[in-house]
């Protein structure tokens, strides 16, 4: 049976494992969670994932969560030779990849998400100026990346850059990325916008993501 992945249109760690899944042509049984009813905190989810968020992979009852780890294990059992190029086996390649993975995880998205969850559920109103300042020291962070490889970890397409470049249509909802102080993220991102994969599954992910963000930020506005 094909794996099951739990998501929203509008989360950009399960855009990552989709676009994966379709760049090594990977079916995937696709249910979506009521984020509204908080559907990913009820006890039936949390059993499959304990921390309550979305993306969750179950692969014939083999359970996982956080879709960095969910890309490596999907193509680690079905990327074929897709694998060697996406997420190398060579030590330092693979680190360099695994760098920037934890940079999506543990800084942009991060930058993202302590604004989105605040705005979406919380009444934010509005960035502050410190959310708006680190997110353009993450983009800092991520042109000197990209002033070392052509995309974000190698001079090639990785799962980084299906990370990173997802994240950043959340990060570009609430900061656009000015591209005279950061030509070379703008370029790649240009670049990766192009792809089949960005235009099928993550820039409608992004429009729903827009969309939810300036429809709180104008109703929080009005309380
Ligand atoms: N590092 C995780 C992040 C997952 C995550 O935070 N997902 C968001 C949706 S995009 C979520 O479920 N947020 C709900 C919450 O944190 O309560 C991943 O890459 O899968």
């Amino acid at each position: 049976m094909a794996p099951v992945l739990y998501k929203i249109d509008a989360s950009p760690p399960a855009c990552a494992v989709r676009m994966l899944a379709d760049i090594i042509g990977l079916q995937l049984e696709i249910k979506d969670v009521d984020f509204r009813t908080m559907e990913h905190k009820s006890p039936d989810y949390l059993k499959m994932n304990p921390l309550g968020v979305i993306p969750t992979l179950n692969d014939n009852g083999f359970l996982l969560g956080d879709s960095h780890a969910i890309m490596i294990y999907l193509l680690s059992v079905y990327g074929g030779n897709k694998s060697e190029l996406l997420y190398p086996s060579d030590p330092k390649a693979r680190a360099l990849i695994n760098q920037v993975l934890f940079f999506d995880a543990s800084i942009l998205f991060i930058r993202i998400k302590v604004v989105a969850l605040p705005t979406i559920m919380e009444g934010l109103k509005a960035p502050t100026e410190r959310h708006l300042s680190d997110l353009e020291e993450a983009y800092g962070m991520l042109e000197k990346f990209l002033s070392r490889h052509r995309y974000v970890a190698a001079d090639h397409l990785t799962i980084a850059d299906l990370s990173v470049a997802t994240t950043l249509f959340a990060a570009v909802a609430i900061k656009e990325i000015d591209a005279e102080k950061f030509p070379l993220s703008t370029a790649w991102y240009k670049r990766i916008q192009k792809e089949s994969f960005y235009k099928e599954i993550a820039a409608p992910g992004g429009v729903s993501f827009t969309q939810a963000m300036q429809y709180s930020w104008q109703k929080n506005s009005q309380q």
